[in-house]
């Protein structure tokens, strides 16, 4: 069986989760932590020299390193309509494309936001440490947040060109949607999955496959983009109803 690592709080894990059980692909998940996975991670996948990120799937001799290569390998395999169809593969593409910066620039306002959110940073912390030890553990959840606002460039001074990329893209998404309001390409397939997942980044969803407890909800909400994208957020919602039981 294949075994994925993933981030359980990251709309890529949830992006490539979702094409993988749509698709009713068996695999075994693993939860990875920024810092303290990656050497495990390295040598199980024999990826010894590239970057590290997640999700990452192992399946035999072969290694997906991204969420998009994943969502295709689980779609070859698929029994149901396909997530891929042939027409559609450039178009796809694109909304992945647009799912990518909006999930890099929604990501580093989360990180800025957790720096200053005690109680975020301590949720953010692996499992394995007793909940009574975890405030003594603090300085170690801001390490791993400072890892990653150095891994991915993350700057306080590009705050507001960061929610400038979200907003520009969901309203290339309202638009798109204008004149398909169900689906971004006429039929559900891995675009509207992309698109459904990155609207974590101004309102998260809560269900049994996403649960942000309240503090790191804070740092991933935004309201007014919330608000402005209300009918997103429907249409989000409704897309999830149907195809993420
Ligand atoms: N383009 C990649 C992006 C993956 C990505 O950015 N993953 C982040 C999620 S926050 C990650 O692995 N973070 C933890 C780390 O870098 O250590 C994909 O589609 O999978």
């Amino acid at each position: 069986m294949s075994t994925l690592f993933g981030l359980s709080v990251s709309p890529w894990s949830e992006k490539t989760r979702w094409a993988l059980d749509y698709s009713n692909t068996q695999y075994q998940y693993q939860e990875f932590t920024p810092m303290i996975s990656n050497l495990g991670v390295r040598i199980k996948s024999k990826r010894f020299f590239n970057r590290v990120s997640v999700p990452l799937l192992i399946d035999g001799d072969n290694v997906f390193a991204d969420s998009l290569s994943i969502a295709k390998h689980a779609n070859t395999s698929s029994p149901k309509d396909s997530l891929f169809p042939h027409d559609k593969l450039n178009e796809i593409d694109y909304w992945n494309n647009i799912s990518e910066q909006t999930l890099n620039a929604g990501r580093a306002l989360v990180v800025i936001k957790m720096q200053s959110n005690r109680e975020a940073c301590l949720k953010s912390l692996p499992p394995f440490f007793p909940e009574p030890i975890k405030p003594l553990m603090l300085p170690v959840a801001k390490s791993g947040i400072f890892y990653l606002k150095k891994k991915y460039d993350v700057s306080e001074k590009n705050v507001q060109r960061y929610e400038q990329v979200i907003d520009d893209n969901l309203q290339k998404l309202q638009k798109a949607l204008t004149n398909k309001p169900q689906y971004l390409l006429g039929s559900f397939t891995y675009a509207d999955i992309c698109m459904a997942v990155t609207l974590q980044v101004i309102k998260p969803i809560q269900n049994n496959h996403v649960m942000l407890d309240s503090a790191t909800e804070l740092c991933w909400k935004n309201d007014i983009l919330a608000e402005k994208f209300s009918d997103l957020i429907t249409w989000r919602d409704s897309i999830y109803q149907q195809f993420r039981g």
